[in-house]
């Protein structure tokens, strides 16, 4: 199927914001908002099939008695945002569909004035999947994709007064989207992430990034947009040093490509000992030194390169000692959120003795990578390309394309990342090799520093001695190796002697491993679900692991158990994954020490 792209589908991003936070430019609007349920999409569509012209998005209120209005949003549910509705509202727990958010925005003649010197901005860190919107009753953007930022330009439409922002989102799973049909995490709907208005300059700095190429050098570029940007010029400055000044900015985005000596004050980032450096980019006039706008961020400077199967941070051989993790908060089995979600998640990492986390499966919130960044952990980001993706569908090549866009473009100042994953177990097949080449392709034209993956889902062949030859380990950069050896297949016994290699001369991460167990449940190693038989997997598969000499780490699935529909065992699983190295509540089990002791062991 394919159909031309809806015109308001946004592909702007505002990066940096950060750096407008700290300077005051940026207005939250978390908090609590109204919501309305929809699973019929009335709000949008009337019974002709065509645009409801009094839908939800107008925010009507009767006028005179006897004037129909069939909602209110002043009346309805409150909900918290930044949150999934799911958890929220005990009702809410399953459900899959539409739903309005409306918030107030009490513009005063101060704030109006700064609005209409420049530009404003609505930002949005993540709504899951489908987003519409509206502004006073208008249509402004279309978003689609659960888990990347996006922002919706509203310059010249915040008057003194108050504003009516209207949000439609939508998780109707379907075939066509990015998860699919079927994954195994909850299907969390709402705007699950932060929700900001942004002030810039009429002229100011949409994109800005700065980062260590293999070779030692930087690299980077930066975007422009608005009426003046013929005329002005970036500096660029790391520390106090002036690094690149950057012209041509009404041309799109421009390279910023310091001398090679740039860099070679500057300490480096490594991980476990994170040293971070203000970059700031200043757009100014040239001729009057007139500074228009300015944009700051802080970055580490590292490299990262394979050679053959092995990997080098600042070129000295690097093991990841790694954990899976799902982007839901420490407790409560809800959507993570912000920085003390982050700070908890990342503490368990560290107490696990962990140099690396794999954000799986979908872009996580900026927060992770971010605080990544301050503590030197190494990360990996991924797409939400899962189970049954529609290979074959443009507009689905077309969505991929967008988030890989969103996940670069956000983390290609951040350190920690190392690692672009463009997809997990993906069936073979011509569709699926192209599909994820363009991904990959992309991922390396918008940020040719980094590596790139996928995690394949491999089943053992030639038991013990697997040979992983999935056409896709000729594209990626390092291979992800998902197997489940003494939980969904192979004796446990027979885990230590086997070997894993593959016909690509790369270097392999065992990106998922592990077994079920319910925290508190006990008995012998040979009974399923207790954490004796989870630990005596983890038992084999490290003294496995140990042994295979293509392999550069882990990341064993998953750190904490996690909410999914397909989990039903009643007394055991209750609606979770219980692969988890603590409960939903954070309590340990004992593989999670088996794995702290292991990774404290290794050089
Ligand atoms: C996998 C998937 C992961 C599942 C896990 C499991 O291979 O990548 O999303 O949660 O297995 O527990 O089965």
């Amino acid at each position: 199927m394919t159909t031309d792209p809806d015109p308001l589908l946004t592909d702007l991003l505002l990066t940096n914001l950060q750096s407008r936070r700290d300077d005051d430019h940026v207005v939250s609007l978390d908090g609590t908002w109204k919501l309305i349920l929809d699973p019929y999409d009335s709000g949008l569509i009337n019974i002709l099939g065509e645009r409801n012209k009094t839908g939800y998005f107008r925010d009507f209120k009767p006028r005179h008695q006897g004037d129909r209005v069939e909602y209110d949003f002043d009346t309805s549910t409150d909900i918290e945002v930044p949150g999934d509705w799911n958890t929220q509202h005990p009702e809410l727990l399953y459900y899959e569909g539409t739903a309005w958010y409306r918030r107030l925005i009490e513009v005063d003649d101060d704030h109006a004035a700064r609005a209409s010197a420049g530009r404003s901005f609505v930002h949005f860190g993540a709504a899951n999947h489908t987003t519409r919107v509206f502004l006073d009753g208008e249509e402004l953007a279309l978003h689609e994709g659960g888990f990347g930022p996006f922002t919706v330009e509203v310059t010249g439409r915040l008057s003194a007064g108050t504003h009516s922002l209207v949000v439609m989102v939508n998780n109707r799973r379907e075939p066509d989207r990015i998860p699919a049909m079927r994954s195994d995490w909850w299907n969390f709907g709402g705007i699950h992430r932060s929700v900001e208005l942004v002030h810039t300059p009429a002229t100011s700095i949409i994109d800005a990034w700065l980062t260590m190429a293999p070779d030692g050098c930087l690299t980077g570029g930066v975007t422009v947009d608005g009426p003046e940007a013929w005329a002005l010029e970036v500096r660029v400055s790391l520390g106090d040093e002036v690094i690149a000044d950057v012209a041509n900015l009404a041309d799109g985005e421009q390279p910023i490509d310091p001398p090679s000596s740039a860099a070679l004050g500057f300490e480096r980032w490594a991980p476990g000992a994170p040293v971070l450096h203000r970059a700031t980019w200043t757009l100014h006039n040239p001729d009057t030194g007139a500074v228009v706008d300015e944009v700051h961020d802080d970055i580490g400077l590292r490299t990262v390169r394979v050679d053959g199967t092995t990997l080098y941070i600042n070129d000295v051989e690097t093991y990841l000692n790694g954990i899976s993790i799902h982007g839901e908060g420490p407790s409560g089995g809800s959507r993570a959120a912000g920085e003390a979600d982050a700070s908890e998640l990342l503490d368990w990492a560290e107490a696990l003795n962990a140099n690396f986390v794999r954000l799986a499966h979908y872009q996580h919130d900026e927060a992770m990578v971010r605080e990544a960044d301050r503590r030197g952990l190494l990360a990996w980001g991924e797409l939400p390309v899962y189970w049954g993706i529609d290979f074959e569908n443009p507009a689905t090549i077309a969505n991929a394309r967008r988030q890989a866009d969103e996940l670069v473009v956000r983390d290609r100042n951040r350190a920690s990342m190392i690692l672009w994953s463009a997809a997990n177990e993906t069936l073979p097949g011509d569709g699926r090799n192209s599909f994820i080449t363009t991904i990959i392709e992309r991922f390396r034209a918008l940020d040719p520093t980094r590596l790139t993956t996928a995690a394949l889902l491999t089943l053992p062949t030639n038991s013990p001695n697997t040979l992983i030859d999935d056409p896709l380990g000729e594209v990626v950069d390092v291979i992800g190796v998902n197997e489940y050896l003494g939980w969904y297949y192979g004796d446990r016994e027979a885990i230590p002697e086997t070997t894993w290699s593959s016909t690509f001369n790369k270097p392999l991460v065992f990106s998922e491993l592990g077994a079920g167990a319910k925290f508190g449940h006990h008995g012998s190693d040979d009974e399923i679900w207790t954490e004796e038989f989870q630990a005596a997997v983890y038992r084999a598969q490290l003294e496995m692991i140990n042994r295979q000499s293509e392999c550069i780490g882990l990341s064993p699935w998953i750190l904490k158990d996690f909410r999914t529909p397909m989990r039903v065992l009643p007394g055991i699983q209750d609606g979770y994954n219980r692969k988890g190295l603590v409960s939903e509540e954070g309590e340990r089990k004992l593989a999670f020490e088996l794995l702290a002791d292991w990774y404290k062991e290794q050089p």
